[in-house]
């Protein structure tokens, strides 16, 4: 056989592998490719590879030469096509498919509105100097009501105005009575004073429970923003301006509020505090001067100290702020409604 066509045999088997192994859809399609021209057996390979006996023997060293160039060539080939359907490569992607199209974006959520109400509140209050304080959602009769000034034929104290857990025993700060969800964040007050000595300046936000009927205003949970000072020669001017400059920090400064005379057992004298909504007042909280029988409950002496305390609703805050007109909008978990914020 003459040289020139074993080399032009060679070209052409380099140049049909080549396009066998770009031209494979998909692994099995390669393989097939790769039995068809390196195939041991019957290979195409092989088969030029025998014809090297029929050369002169002054030209096989360049057709050795060249098989070899040739042999390495086409062994190349195939891994490349191998590599690029490994790492996904074009000739894997489903007809249809347009890698050009952006992709599908991860959902992220976000704060709860009531927590960012939170965290606004905690803001707030924390550049008038009011520190975070926390108390447990599980609480006693004695932090709940009796310290609190609440007797135990008050109604307040009703099973049926508190969810009583009758099953968790009593309570294990005091040994008495029956363990309750708490129904106000003023527990927070007595935990504080029980640990500390004043100056107190804090504030706690949290979950409080009571069996209420939902409506658009009232939920069964809501949160409290409970905020206690204690010092000496504190005045009702003082309460009355901290929650004068919080109600225009977060409703704004336009926001009209009112101090309405009310009766609190733990604060003496009482208010509420009210602000106007859509032209009528709406009460967002309760606020007093802390009750000297509440001092001696947790031990100062009530001649030597003085204190302001308020607790604010903070669905109420936040509906007013966002203009929502349902509080049960914000437990229902719809996410046309929770995404606005
Ligand atoms: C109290 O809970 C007192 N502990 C507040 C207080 C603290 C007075 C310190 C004096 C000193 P009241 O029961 O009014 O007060 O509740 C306070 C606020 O919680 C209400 O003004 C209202 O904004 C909110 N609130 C009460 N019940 C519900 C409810 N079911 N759903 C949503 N918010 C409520």
């Amino acid at each position: 056989m003459s040289l020139q066509i074993f080399l032009d045999r060679l070209d052409q088997l380099q140049s049909d592998a080549q396009n066998a192994f770009d031209g494979a859809a998909g692994i099995d399609a390669l393989e097939d490719a790769r039995v068809t021209f390196l195939g041991a057996k019957n290979g195409q390979f092989k088969d030029v590879q025998k014809m090297l006996g029929g050369i002169d023997s002054a030209d096989k060293r360049t057709a050795g030469m060249r098989l070899n160039e040739v042999k390495k060539a086409i062994n190349d080939a195939f891994e490349t096509a191998q590599a690029q359907l490994d790492s996904g490569g074009d000739s894997q992607i489903e007809p249809g498919f347009d890698p050009s199209l952006p992709g599908h974006q991860p959902q992220l959520g976000h704060i709860h509105p009531i927590t960012q109400t939170i965290d606004h509140l905690t803001e707030i209050m924390g550049r008038m100097g009011f520190e975070v304080a926390e108390g447990p959602e599980v609480e006693d009769p004695f932090h709940n009501f009796v310290a609190l000034n609440i007797p135990e034929d008050h109604p307040a104290r009703d099973p049926l105005d508190n969810f009583y857990l009758a099953t968790a025993g009593k309570s294990a700060d005091t040994g008495e009575g029956d363990a309750l969800l708490r129904s106000q964040t003023s527990t927070v007050q007595i935990r504080v004073m029980q640990s500390r000595q004043p100056p107190i300046r804090i504030i706690s936000l949290g979950r409080v429970y009571r069996p209420d009927a939902p409506d658009a205003t009232h939920f069964p949970m809501f949160h409290q923003m409970e905020g206690l000072y204690v010092d000496t020669n504190v005045t009702m001017a003082n309460l009355k301006t901290v929650l004068r400059v919080f109600a225009n920090n977060y409703l704004g400064d336009d926001v009209e509020i009112r101090f309405r005379p009310s009766f609190f057992p733990f604060t003496e004298p009482s208010v509420e505090v009210d602000f106007l909504w859509n032209g009528s007042w709406i009460e967002f909280g309760g606020a007093g001067m802390i009750d000297p029988n509440v001092f001696a409950a947790v031990g100062y002496d009530p001649e030597k100290v003085s204190g302001f305390a308020f607790g604010l609703g903070v669905e109420r805050l936040c509906m007013r702020r966002h203009g929502i007109t349902d509080i049960r909008d914000l437990y229902s978990g719809d996410l046309r409604f929770l995404q606005q914020f």
